[in-house]
């Protein structure tokens, strides 16, 4: 049996390794929710900056439950493989910009002494849209959901991401620290916005001086974050396996494609992010409502078509140009709301995102897509249709698109997601003439401007009764 990838294993020529000194390397960021995307977003990134600009920026990896990537990494010194794939071929590279790895639920003590750590001076964020506790109706803090309750009820003992964001700013403040940067690179529009309201509304609970000292010193810089990163699959591993020459447990493939658009706003310092690309900007809102509305808008019509299609994956469903012919159609629609984006061009990032979707080397699982669709058709959907009604526009490409979502829920009887139950419910109650109704009253999850018009709900119903 091969070893397990560790800082001891020899390497072929072909593996890209970290080019800086491991053992020099000291924690300046702690990142938590350590899935598929942060080890091939923001790893690869900070890598990439400490390769070009060396300095203490190493990770802290912190996962909120389960303990799997923490052991692996554990297992493995901290290393793991991306295989970036492409018709051109696999490039395997291993990153080693993490330092040390943390289950939170296990040990929640020692997450928050790193929280608390002068030398970390930037939390950067991957929970996933439904572990905010954001409610889609305020914009506020969902009192009812789970973590958020908890932590309210036990801010000293967090175990969900806002409390551990509060209680560690909380920690730092009574230690006389400046607090650290909170950098959520989760697919919400404004995202630095929406996370230090939260985080502020959390503290003004427990502690309105502590939320007063936040809102005055902390920085909560928005950011757009962009590459497709399936799931990892056994097949993923086998091919790391091949190209290492040893085991990698946390091997993942993804696309050539990378992008990080940040807001320049940090409390004290950060890596040379742009040396590896990275875009610092005052304003990053065109970036991600370009982002949001063109790419995963688009990602979820396909992966619900897909769904209603019986096809496994993403470049599935590009392969036959009627599908195809969709996602053009919407995205050439739904531009229209989106301001200029300095420095794209939004034509040829239409036809990029075409061709992103296409490559036939990524296994982007449409069910991996379809999770959890309430927490993602407000800011992917919804908010381009309320704007292009606004302007008077039909708005007959997001309808569709929502009606493509009912109906593959209908079609399969099942979905991943936090409001299962209702969708369910309103699945089973579906009426024959307005087959759209029972999902437009589930509360809070269509705008008044949606709910109310008329004309676009017949386009979702006849999107449903064309499956
Ligand atoms: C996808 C995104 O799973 C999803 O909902 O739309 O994860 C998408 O692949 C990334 O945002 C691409 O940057």
């Amino acid at each position: 049996m091969l070893q397990r990838l560790s800082s001891t294993t020899g390497l072929p020529d072909t593996v890209r390794q970290p080019r800086f000194d491991r053992t020099k390397l000291k924690p300046g960021i702690v990142h938590i929710g350590i899935g598929a995307f942060h080890r091939a977003h923001q790893a690869v990134f900070t890598q990439h900056a400490l390769e070009a600009d060396f300095g203490p920026w190493g990770i802290i990896a912190v996962n909120l439950r389960s303990p799997d990537p923490v052991e692996a990494l554990a297992a493995q010194n901290g290393l793991y493989s991306i295989t970036t794939r492409s018709e051109t071929g696999d490039h395997s590279e291993v990153i080693g910009a993490t330092v040390d790895w943390i289950c939170a639920a296990s040990d929640r003590a020692r997450v928050l002494s790193a929280l608390a750590d002068p030398a970390i001076r930037v939390v950067t964020i991957t929970v996933s849209e439904k572990a905010y506790g954001l409610d889609p109706a305020t914009g506020g803090l969902d009192h009812t959901h789970q973590a958020v309750a908890a932590d309210l009820g036990r801010p000293d003992a967090p175990v969900g991401v806002l409390g551990f964001l509060v209680e560690g700013l909380a920690l730092r403040r009574a230690a006389g620290l400046a607090p650290y940067t909170v950098l959520c690179c989760d697919n919400l529009p404004s995202n630095g916005k929406v996370v230090r309201r939260l985080v502020l509304e959390m503290a003004r609970l427990r502690d309105p001086a502590l939320a007063d000292w936040i809102a005055e010193k902390g920085r909560f810089p928005c950011s757009m974050v962009d590459r497709i990163v399936p799931a990892a699959t056994h097949t993923t591993r086998h091919r790391a396996e091949k190209l290492l020459g040893a085991q990698d447990a946390l091997a993942i493939d993804t696309e050539p494609f990378l992008q990080w658009v940040v807001e320049d706003d940090f409390v004290s310092g950060r890596p040379a992010w742009e040396a590896a690309g990275a875009i610092f900007t005052d304003n990053v809102e065109p970036y991600e409502k370009m982002k949001l509305r063109l790419l995963n808008g688009t990602h979820t019509l396909l992966a619900h078509l897909g769904i209603l299609e019986n096809l496994d994956y993403i470049r599935d469903v590009m392969a036959k140009p009627d599908l195809a012919a969709k996602a053009r159609i919407h995205m050439e629609e739904v531009v229209s709301t989106l301001d200029p984006v300095p420095g794209i061009d939004l034509p040829a990032y239409i036809d990029d995102l075409l061709a992103r979707f296409s490559n036939p080397t990524i296994d982007h699982r449409n069910l991996q897509i379809a999770l959890d669709t309430t927490q993602k058709l407000p800011q992917r959907l919804l908010s381009p249709a309320v704007d292009m009604l606004a302007m008077g526009e039909t708005a007959a490409a997001t309808a569709y698109a929502v009606g493509v979502w009912i109906a593959s829920v209908k079609k399969r009887g099942d979905c991943n997601d936090p409001r299962r139950s209702e969708v369910l419910a309103a699945a089973a109650s579906m009426d024959a003439t307005d087959p759209s109704a029972s999902f437009f009253a589930i509360p809070g999850l269509f705008p008044p401007e949606l709910a109310g018009a008329r004309g676009w709900r017949n386009r979702v119903n006849a999107a449903i009764l064309s499956f």
